[in-house]
This record gives C-alpha cells, structure tokens and sequence, in this order.
C-alpha cells in the first residue's frame, strides 16, 4: 500500500507522506519550457503526452509521494461548451452561459471532449515512476466552478453584483455541474486515479445562510458518489470559517486545511487524516525559518495521520532548490 492510502486508510501515524498543491507549473523551469512553446493553456491540457511529461517532472526532481494530473478546475466548464481563455496576468476569462444550450450536451459528447484527460491519466499511472505512490485526479466542487461560470473572471476582488439574481439559472447549473462532475469523477478514477481532491477554492465566499445549498448538500453528494467508487476523497474548503462543522456534515476522507487555520486547535476539533497547512509564502524565506515552521505542523501531528502539503499552491516565485530542502526536512523528520 502507497504511504498516503497507508495515512488515509491505516491511520498511520508514523509515515508522513508529502506532496505540493501545483507541484506541477509555474516554480520549475522544465515546465516553463514546454509552456513557452505551449501558448494556448487548455490545448496543453489536452495534450496527453505533454500533459502527462508535466504531470511527472515533480516527481522526477523531488519524489514526492503523489503526483497531482496536469489539468485544470475550468476544463469542466470547457467540456460543456463554454469557452474558457487564460489571460497572462489576468486569469481565466469565460463565455457567458448558454444554459438552453448547455443542458442539451450529452455524457457522450462531454467524455469526447476531454478525452485527452482521461487517457493522460491512464499513461501516467502506468508509469513505473508512480510505483508505490498516488496519482491524484481531482475536480473543482460545484460551488467553485458555479463561480467561474457565473462570474466569467476571477472572483479575487468580488462576485458581480448579480451573481445571484437568476436564481433558476442557478439552480439549473447547480444541477448540470454536479451531474458532470461525477461524470469526470468517474473517468478518471476509471483510467487509474488512486485518489480524488476537490478543490472548494472560493469557499470563503459563501455566507452563512447559504452554506447548507451551495457547499454542503453539493460536496456531500459527491463525495458520496466519490466513496462509492471505493476511492479515497480529499476536500479543500478553502477558508471556510468552520472546518469541524464542514468535516463533521460531509464526511470526506481526509481535509486539507488552508494557513489561515491554527493548527493545534484544528487537531482538537477534528478525527480524520490532515492534510496540507504551511503558508506557501514560508517557501519564499531563509531555510532556518522554513525548517522551523515545517516542523511546528510535523510536531503538532506527530501522533495524527498527517499528508505534508501547503496551505494553498506553491508560488511562482519559489526557488525549486528550496522545495529539495523542504522534502529532505519532512523525510528527515524524527
Ligand atoms: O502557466 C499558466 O499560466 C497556467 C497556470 C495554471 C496552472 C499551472 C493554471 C491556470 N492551472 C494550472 C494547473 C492546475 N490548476 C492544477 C494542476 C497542477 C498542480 O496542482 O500541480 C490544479 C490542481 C489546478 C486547480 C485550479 N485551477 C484551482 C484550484 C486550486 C487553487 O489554486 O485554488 C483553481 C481555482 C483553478 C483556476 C485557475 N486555473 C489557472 C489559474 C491561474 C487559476 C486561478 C484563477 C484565479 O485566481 O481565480
């Protein structure tokens, strides 16, 4: 058994498995090069070969205990018809919504288009560097990819002001997005991803009132759905104000905590495997520093199943040496 179905599934407390939200991008050189050449960021993704050498240049360089599949959140809505362009320094821009037109798209035409994926999964997991460690597949929850659908750019400032007039709208792509995302779910664990993280980028967003619609009843389903594929589910409900309640209603298999997260009173709060934690700014400080705060997450889960990894993605700016460093200080970690 890999160390992080050994974590997940054992409880094992003594192995601390290790791997990097966007392990695979920006920070490594090697990926830069190939993306320099590669201008249209979805046409990469679906280039199996390319998308699979990105998939393992971490892997490569640092032996981490997973690779994470080069892919996007967004191809879910690219799958369904809405186009989806990646502005430098900008971010994502989306087509407004063609709902009428969009419920018309049939699974079979949604597995054609993103084909690619799938069968970079299947190469990828066939390959002997992946001997004894995970491959993770993963989806953005529902409540994320409604955002990019709806709001069409980054939410990072704000959701436009109309973002919930059209409550049918809503509710209708509530239910189109949930019902792909299990078909995506499927395909990839069907092509050998060992294990599945969602990502809940904006669920910080969501207001009090409106968690039980947006976050929990949606990601309770899917991971539900997750589960019953016999696959391990990791959520990142990133900066939701309370993870012991989100843990306590969806249930997944392991969560991944954001670094805005005490790390002492999250282990009171909460029973299942930990996963992530350390700012990834700590990354861009001296080593004396680094180990310091690697070690405060290694020492508070000493006795808890605990999976290294960040708070959020690595930064651009991260200095690939420093990532040697980081995994030399979890391995060497007594
Ligand atoms: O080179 C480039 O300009 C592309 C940058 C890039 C990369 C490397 C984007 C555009 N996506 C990715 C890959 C990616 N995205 C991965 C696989 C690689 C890995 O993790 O090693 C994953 C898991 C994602 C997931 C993703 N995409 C999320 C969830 C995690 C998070 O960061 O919060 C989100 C929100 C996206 C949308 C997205 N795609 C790309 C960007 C720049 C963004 C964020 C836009 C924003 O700020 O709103």
């Amino acid at each position: 058994m890999s160390p992080i179905q050994k974590c997940i599934k054992e409880k094992n407390t003594t192995i601390k498995p290790i791997w990097l939200m966007r392990q695979a991008g920006r920070y490594l050189p090697e990926f830069r090069e190939i993306r320099s050449k590669n201008p249209d960021f979805i046409k990469l993704c679906l280039n199996e070969s390319l998308s699979s050498e990105i998939t393992i240049q971490p892997i490569k360089r640092f032996n981490f205990d997973a690779a994470i599949i080069f892919s996007d959140i967004l191809m879910l809505p690219y799958g369904l018809g809405q186009d989806v362009k990646f502005e430098k320094n900008f971010g994502p821009k989306l087509n407004p919504v063609k709902i009428e037109e969009m419920m018309k798209v049939t699974e079979k035409e949604f597995v054609d288009k993103l084909n690619p994926i799938y069968k970079l999964i299947n190469i990828t997991s066939k390959n002997n560097i992946l001997h004894n460690k995970d491959l993770f597949g993963f989806v953005g929850a529902p409540w994320t990819i409604l955002v990019y659908m709806i709001n069409q750019i980054s939410p990072k400032k704000d959701l436009k002001k109309d973002f919930y007039n059209d409550k049918s709208l809503i509710d209708n792509l509530m239910n189109l997005i949930l019902k792909f995302l299990k078909i995506h779910i499927k395909n990839q664990i069907e092509s050998g991803a060992s294990i599945i993280q969602i990502f809940d980028s904006w669920a910080g967003l969501v207001e009090e009132k409106n968690l039980e619609y947006f976050i929990y009843k949606p990601t309770l389903e899917l991971v539900n759905y997750v589960k019953s594929l016999n696959v391990p589910v990791v959520c990142f409900p990133r900066e939701i104000r309370d993870y012991k309640k989100f843990v306590d209603v969806v249930k997944p298999d392991v969560v991944n905590i954001d670094y805005s997260v005490d790390p002492k009173s999250i282990l009171k709060d909460i029973k299942i495997p930990i996963q992530g934690g350390l700012d990834p700014k700590v990354l861009l400080t001296q080593k004396e520093n680094i180990k310091k705060k690697v070690e405060e997450y290694l020492n508070i889960f000493k006795d808890h199943p605990y999976i290294f990894n960040l708070g959020h993605g690595i930064l651009p700016d991260t200095n690939p040496e420093i990532v040697n460093f980081l995994v030399k200080t979890v391995r060497n970690f007594k």
